[in-house]
């Protein structure tokens, strides 16, 4: 398995729980921020798709969420604008990534919850790990929506994960709401850096203050990005596994099929759905990536002692 992190502290945090928390931004460049915000904002297009982009055909989208706007210049230069102020910052943290998506996320009053999910697959989860850098520009708590996960989930569940590929927690999602999140509240400025594939949620905005996230996907440098893709009307069970860029996910639109895109594979699906039982188990279950504790842990482990 690939390195994530330069610190090796650091990596093993995030190798056990699925995400670290560390200082990002100083006041300066989130005001910088929020302010490039508010000025990029007005030329969004507003927003593309029903939550179907999502998984779910029947959730309405009620944030502001820059991958799924109209208009694709308004997603490149939100995208050059947050890379330019996150660069220099995550290039001493992170071990050779390279950004690939970067969103503003806005939550009005009384709106903006996000969907119990995981990620979509960026790159070969079973060779590496790909992640998302979340940097509220407001402090984030319960009360405003903050970002909320299920520690450990990552790397356990959905290995080829697409905007139509079925999920296999879609029937026990209120009980992961109700039962397995851990929310963090984090100050303005601070990152939390999460696996893509951690389970992950947040509620709405019950406050009338503002509540603003910045995310950046980020992925190994030599890694290709992949999408899966599957098309239900063909099978559902098989997955194209697609190479695509940066662009890709620039002109990414619901509506429109990929085409033109490298096929590099088809693999098989046959996951179903599971029980809250099952996904407590998973969770204490080994990972489906190519990750190994190191030995001695393991001898530890098993002999009761660790
Ligand atoms: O900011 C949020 O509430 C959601 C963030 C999220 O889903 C992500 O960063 O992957
Ligand atoms: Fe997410």
């Amino acid at each position: 398995m690939r390195n994530v992190f330069i610190d090796k502290k650091l990596e093993k945090e995030f190798q056990e729980n699925g995400f670290v928390r560390v200082p990002f931004l100083n006041k300066e460049k989130v005001d910088y921020l929020k302010n490039t915000f508010f000025e990029l904002v007005k030329e969004s297009g507003g927003i593309n798709v029903p939550g179907e982009v999502l998984g779910d055909a029947n959730y309405e989208v009620t944030y502001d969420f820059t991958f799924i706007d109209k208009n694709i210049d308004y997603k490149k230069k939100t995208f050059r604008k947050i890379n330019e102020v996150f660069d220099p910052i995550y290039n001493d943290i992170l071990d050779n990534y390279k950004p690939i998506i970067g969103n503003f996320i806005r939550k009005k009053k009384d709106a903006g919850e996000v969907p119990l999910h995981q990620n979509w697959a960026f790159a070969d989860e079973e060779k590496c790990s790909t992640v998302s850098i979340w940097v509220p520009l407001v402090d984030s708590n319960v009360d405003n929506g903050t970002l909320q996960v299920v520690p450990k989930s990552h790397k356990r569940f959905g290995k080829t994960r697409g905007p139509i590929v079925p999920w296999e927690l879609e029937e026990i999602k209120g009980n992961i709401i109700e039962n397995h999140l851990v929310p963090l509240e984090t100050k303005a400025g601070d990152a939390v850096i999460l696996d893509d594939s951690i389970v992950h949620y947040s509620a709405i905005n019950k406050t009338e203050g503002l509540r603003l996230t910045i995310q950046l996907i980020l992925i190994p440098n030599e890694f290709p990005s992949i999408h899966y893709h599957m098309n239900p009307s063909i099978s559902n069970e098989k997955i194209e596994v697609l190479e695509v860029d940066h662009e890709f996910y620039m002109n990414f639109n619901p509506w429109k099929l990929p085409e033109g895109e490298k096929r590099i594979k088809e693999v098989g699906f046959n996951e179903k759905p599971i029980s809250e039982k099952d996904f407590i188990k998973r969770i204490k279950g080994p990972r489906f990536d190519k990750y190994h504790k190191p030995i001695l842990k393991r001898a530890f482990e098993k002999f009761g002692f660790s």
